[in-house]
């Protein structure tokens, strides 16, 4: 089993940086569960020392998903929070950067309530307005990182002008690919110099394993991120890694049901009275759809949000999905609700809620890949 220089990437997927187990030709990697690996002599060993440094399982996702992703090396870590953390050890005291203003919740956490406390500092702006980049570059901006689509109000943000601006400012470029997942966005050719993943989602897809990972382009990004994945400790479990493995073989199928669910919901969701306000980067309703068709071709996946019109509204619906999940978390085969401002989005006060249009009726939903009919027969039941 090799695979071909110019393997699609249906096939990237299934076989990058796998091969048979060379002692028993096992198709599937090895989960190999060990702390540490025997040496034959003192100085010789077979390129393993200790588990935290190397692991085979994890060494295998990593190749595989830098190939996914199009990038020349991966690192997996415990989470997608510790892998957004890895990257940010890369700054100094005194360094700044420029975040979109509307992220995960826990990564507006870390970056405004953990590192800021270590002498970074951060400008949450709109980035799906390059302007707003230019404008709040300082002398001391070293980062910008953004996230597109976002969540949960899937804004997006022009991955190629970020790159431009970024880098005549000899800033890197640092774009959260979670929501979109590497089969309908390619941030790395578009000039992104590291794309981060919540490996939770899309990537892994069955809703069993926390993950993260960070793939990179520059050699002086690779060595960091190898040296701080050893350094601070946070990887990959065996078991997850061989999870996220299973998951990337059937990445490109489960995401045209995603997207085609996704679509079909914001559709639907758009023609129902009680709706206040449907949001899909894949609807020519949303402000960006221009930027949608050119930066995701394929199609805008299976997140969405909608308005409700009062907490109350949007609570007796929450509370009416039977079989939608009431549930954090996102991009797994079955479909979840989600009430971020009260769940995923708890930790971002009130006031910024409200600047980035995060309102208290605002539902998420993570299409799965079900029945379309069935799906709508649930939100019909919810909404009536
Ligand atoms: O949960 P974790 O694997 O640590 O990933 C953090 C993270 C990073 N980036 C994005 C865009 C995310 O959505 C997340 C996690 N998000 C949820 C748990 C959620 O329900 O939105």
């Amino acid at each position: 089993m090799t695979l071909p220089p110019n393997a699609r990437f249906e096939t990237i997927c299934l076989h990058a940086g796998q091969r048979p187990d060379p002692t028993t030709g096992a198709i599937i990697t090895p989960i190999y569960q060990t702390s540490t690996y025997v040496q034959d002599a003192l100085g010789q060993h077979k390129g393993y020392e200790y588990a935290r440094t190397q692991n085979p399982t994890r060494a295998s996702l990593e190749a595989n998903l830098a190939a996914i992703e199009g990038g020349k090396a991966a690192f997996a870590f415990a989470s997608g929070m510790s892998a957004i953390h890895a990257i940010v050890t890369r700054l100094s005291a005194g360094d700044h950067a420029i975040v979109t203003d509307n992220t995960y919740g826990g990564t507006f956490r870390l970056f405004d309530k953990v590192m800021t406390r270590l002498g970074l500092a951060f400008s949450f702006v709109d980035t799906s307005d390059p302007t707003e980049i230019e404008k709040a570059v300082t002398p001391t901006t070293k980062m910008v990182f953004i996230e597109t689509p976002t969540n949960p109000v899937l804004r997006l943000t022009d991955i190629a002008a970020s790159a431009e601006i970024a880098h005549k400012h000899g800033a890197f470029l640092v774009v959260d690919n979670t929501f979109a997942s590497p089969c309908l966005q390619r941030p790395i050719e578009l000039g992104a110099d590291m794309v981060v993943h919540s490996t939770t989602k899309y990537l892994n897809g069955h809703s069993d394993s926390i993950g993260g990972v960070v793939i990179a382009v520059r050699d002086e990004h690779i060595e960091w991120l190898k040296f701080i994945q050893n350094s601070a400790g946070a990887i990959l479990s065996p078991m997850d890694s061989s999870l996220i493995l299973r998951g990337t073989k059937t990445l490109p199928l489960r995401m045209v049901q995603h997207t085609a669910n996704g679509l079909a919901l914001a559709e639907f969701l758009s023609e129902q009275p009680k709706v206040k306000k449907v949001i899909y980067p894949g609807l020519p309703s949303h402000p960006q759809y221009e930027l949608a068709r050119r930066q995701m071709p394929n199609g805008c996946g299976g997140m969405l949000s909608f308005e409700m019109g009062s907490l109350e509204e949007a609570r007796v619906v929450l509370n009416k999905f039977r079989l939608m999940a009431l549930a954090e978390s996102l991009g797994g085969v079955e479909t979840l609700v989600c009430h971020p401002a009260s769940m995923t989005h708890a930790s971002v006060p009130p006031e910024r809620r409200a600047t980035i249009g995060l309102s208290d009726s605002l539902i998420r939903i993570s299409a799965g890949v079900e029945h379309i009919e069935d799906l709508k027969d649930d939100l019909r039941q919810a909404l009536s």
